[in-house]
C-alpha cells in the first residue's frame, strides 16, 4: 500500500501559538507546514530549532521534532543535530535579534560551513519579547524604546551579509505573501547546503513602521522579474539596493551547487552519528544508558 502523503494540518502541534493576534509569525508557521507536507516529509524526519524571542516559540506550535535553546544559539544547536542525525531535515529559526545580533558570529560560520539545513528569520526589525527595542534590522532613525530619540545606527543587510559570507542559498520572503513563501521555503529544504531565507514577518504590536501594509505596498518579487540566481554579482547589486526603502526584493538571491559540509566529511558521516555503532558491548551500552537515569 502506497504511504499516506500528509497535509499541512498534519504539522499542526497540540498547543495553540500565544503570539499576539495578527502577528506576521502565524503566517510563517503556516507556510513552514505547507512547505514541509508539499516536500513529502513526515513529522518523524524533521527537527524545527530555535533561539529565544516570540519567534523562537515556533518548535512548541509545530508536530515535528524540536528545540528551544537559548538566545542567539539555535544555529549551533541544529548544526549539531544535524552532523548527529544527518538523515533528519533541520530548520532552523528565530528573530533578527536572535539570528542577526547575538547569534550573528554563529551565522557567519554556519553560512560558510555549508551544512544541509534551512534557516528562517522571522525578520520583524524589532526585538518582540522583550516589547520594543531596536534590532540589527530595525532603519535608520527609527524611534523605539531603547532609542526614543531615533536609532543613530543604520541597519544590517542580512542578504548581502549572507553572500559575502559564502552562503550557497540565499533568499527573501514575506508572511503576507504564502503562495511566493511556501515555494521559497520549499526550495530552502531541498537544497543541499545551507539555506537562508530572511523572512518579513510583522510585530503589529511594536514596529508601527514595517507593517503588513508596508510590505505589500514596496515589496516586488525579483524572480518574476527573470533574475539570474546563479550570478552572485547581480545577487549583490540587487541586494545592496532593493532592501529598505520603498522598492524591496523578495524571492530566491542566489543559489549555488557547492558541495555542502557532509560531503567533506563522507567517512565519518556517510552513518549518521546517531546510528553508528559505539564499538561497546550490549550489557555495557545498557548500563551507560542506565547511567542516565
Ligand atoms: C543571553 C540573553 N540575552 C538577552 C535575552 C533577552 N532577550 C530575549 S528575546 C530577545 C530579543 C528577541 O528579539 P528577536 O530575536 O528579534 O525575536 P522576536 O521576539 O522579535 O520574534 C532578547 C534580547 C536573553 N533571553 N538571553
Ligand atoms: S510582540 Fe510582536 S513579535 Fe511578539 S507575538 Fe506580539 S506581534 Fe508577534
Ligand atoms: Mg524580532
Amino acid at each position: 500500500m502506497a504511504e499516506a502523503v500528509l497535509e499541512a494540518k498534519d504539522f499542526k502541534g497540540d498547543v495553540h501559538p500565544d503570539w499576539c493576534p495578527g502577528c506576521g509569525d502565524f503566517g510563517v508557521l503556516n507556510v513552514l507546514q505547507r512547505a514541509l507536507a508539499e516536500s513529502g516529509l513526515k513529522q518523524h524526519e524533521v527537527a524545527v530549532i530555535s533561539g529565544i524571542g516570540c519567534s523562537s516559540n515556533l518548535p512548541g506550535f509545530i508536530n515535528t521534532y524540536g528545540m528551544h535553546t537559548l538566545h542567539g544559539r539555535s544555529l549551533p544547536n541544529a548544526q549539531g543535530f544535524k552532523l548527529a542525525n544527518t538523515d533528519m531535515t533541520v530548520v532552523a529559526c528565530g528573530g533578527d535579534g536572535d539570528g542577526y545580533g547575538i547569534g550573528v558570529g554563529h551565522l557567519v560560520h554556519a553560512l560558510r560551513r555549508n551544512i544541509d539545513m534551512t534557516y528562517i528569520v522571522m525578520n520583524n526589525s524589532i526585538y518582540g519579547l522583550t516589547t520594543g527595542q531596536t534590532s540589527p534590522t530595525s532603519g535608520f532613525g527609527m524611534k523605539t524604546k531603547s532609542t526614543p530619540f531615533g536609532n543613530p545606527e543604520v541597519p544590517l543587510n542580512p542578504i548581502t551579509l549572507a553572500l559575502g559570507s559564502g552562503a550557497s542559498f540565499v533568499a527573501r520572503a514575506f508572511s503576507g505573501n504564502p503562495k511566493q513563501a511556501v515555494d521559497i521555503f520549499k526550495a530552502a529544504i531541498a537544497h543541499k547546503g545551507f539555506a537562508i531565507v530572511d523572512t518579513f514577518s510583522p510585530c503589529v504590536t511594536f514596529n508601527k513602521v514595517n507593517t503588513a501594509q508596508f510590505y505589500r505596498d514596496n515589496t516586488y518579487d525579483l524572480n518574476a522579474e527573470g533574475h539570474d540566481t546563479s550570478d552572485f554579482m547581480k545577487a549583490m547589486e540587487v541586494a545592496n539596493r532593493d532592501t529598505y526603502g520603498d522598492r524591496i526584493a523578495t524571492g530566491i538571491f542566489y543559489q549555488n551547487e557547492r558541495p555542502c559540509y557532509e560531503a567533506q566529511e563522507k567517512d565519518t558521516l556517510s552513518v549518521a552519528l546517531a546510528k553508528q555503532d559505539l564499538g561497546i558491548s550490549a550489557a555495557n551500552a545498557e548500563a551507560l544508558k542506565a547511567s542516565f537515569k
